[in-house]
């Protein structure tokens, strides 16, 4: 949130307070991921921003998509809601998160969520249940640690026999490592994989089946789990398209590469121009900006049933 700025003060004028409206400190920054933000609460609870940055082919681009933070945080919320699984959402009542001037609650507005601090366990929850991505990579040249429990004579984004639970680490370079069940299980301890691996699949499948029922392929996602007072909660976003494959069910060929429904746009009109895939990426027209916007209001429109429209005019 560029924006948020401490220090300023209310001016009086006769018994007017106008202005500048921030009598308290703006909220301390404490994490950037490539699209979101995380902002200090209080000692419990944290603010959760995501942002209208896109990436694509792993750079992030120079254009932001409109309101692409907000359809991601519509998603997550109603996920949380659908779920019903303990989560680390408080709310996206912003009026009492102290720190906020007007400019900072309209910005804000649809992309925040206050959520409780957790402990997070640092290992990315990835379920799967087509082979695709890396996990396609390293079935194709010989295996690795997503595929050993898989069967031979799969194709590129057949679906699998059942959702396998692959976890990852995050690296410092920023990518995911995929690691195996017997390393997952040395750094979390059996108990706990256990748990995350259990409460990972139920929730894929729960979420896979009400995406196929608005004609949606949820291929694969990806979870992050947290402790908040000796509770596992599901925390970050959840079963966006930034966390997720979501593919439209019509496009889905095995053996084929799948277009995914959110980016697929971006990255056509980036492969007609010469880019060599290291930044800087080349500057997006305002046609694809708003062709790209159009796709994640329509993704979030199928996937929840409802419109992006009536979600923002929700919020406040
Ligand atoms: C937390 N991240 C990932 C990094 C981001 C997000 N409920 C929580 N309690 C404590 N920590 C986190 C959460 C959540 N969610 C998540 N890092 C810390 C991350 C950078 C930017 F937006």
């Amino acid at each position: 949130m560029a924006g948020l700025r401490a220090g300023h003060v209310v001016v009086v004028v006769g018994s007017r307070a106008w202005a500048t409206l921030r009598n308290v400190p703006a909220p301390r920054h404490i994490a950037s991921g490539k699209v979101r933000e995380i902002y200090e609460v209080d000692d419990e609870r944290l603010l959760f921003v995501a942002t209208d940055r896109i990436s694509a082919y792993d750079v992030i681009l120079n254009q932001p998509i409109p309101d692409k933070g907000r359809v991601l945080t519509g998603l997550s919320l109603h996920f949380f809601d659908f779920l019903e699984t303990p989560n680390h959402l408080v709310g996206t009542d912003l009026s009492d998160v102290p720190g906020l001037d007007d400019e900072d609650l309209v910005e804000l507005r649809g992309r925040a969520m206050v959520v409780r601090r957790a402990t997070v366990i640092p290992v990315e929850c990835v379920v799967r249940g087509y082979l695709y991505g890396s996990s396609w990579r390293e079935y194709r040249n010989g295996g690795g640690p997503t595929t050993e429990h898989l069967p031979g004579g799969l194709r590129l984004a057949d679906r699998l026999p059942e959702p396998i639970f692959t976890p990852a680490t995050k690296e410092a370079s920023g990518h995911d490592e995929n690691i195996t069940e017997a390393r997952t299980r040395e750094l979390i301890g059996d108990a706990l994989y256990g748990e995350l691996r259990e409460r990972s699949i139920d929730i894929y499948l729960r979420a896979s089946a009400y995406a196929a029922a608005k004609g949606v392929i949820l291929a694969d996602t990806k979870f992050e789990f947290g402790f908040a007072d000796d509770e596992l909660l599901l925390i970050d976003e959840v079963l966006t398209p930034d966390s997720s494959r979501y593919w439209p069910a019509d496009q889905w060929v095995p053996g084929r590469d799948v277009p995914s429904f959110d980016k697929q746009y971006v990255r056509e009109w980036l492969d007609t121009t010469s880019w060599d895939r290291t930044p800087p990426a080349p500057d997006l027209p305002p046609e694809v900006v708003e062709g790209t916007r159009a796709r994640y209001i329509e993704a979030f429109d199928r996937i929840t049933g409802t419109s992006f429209d009536s979600y923002l005019a929700g919020k406040r």
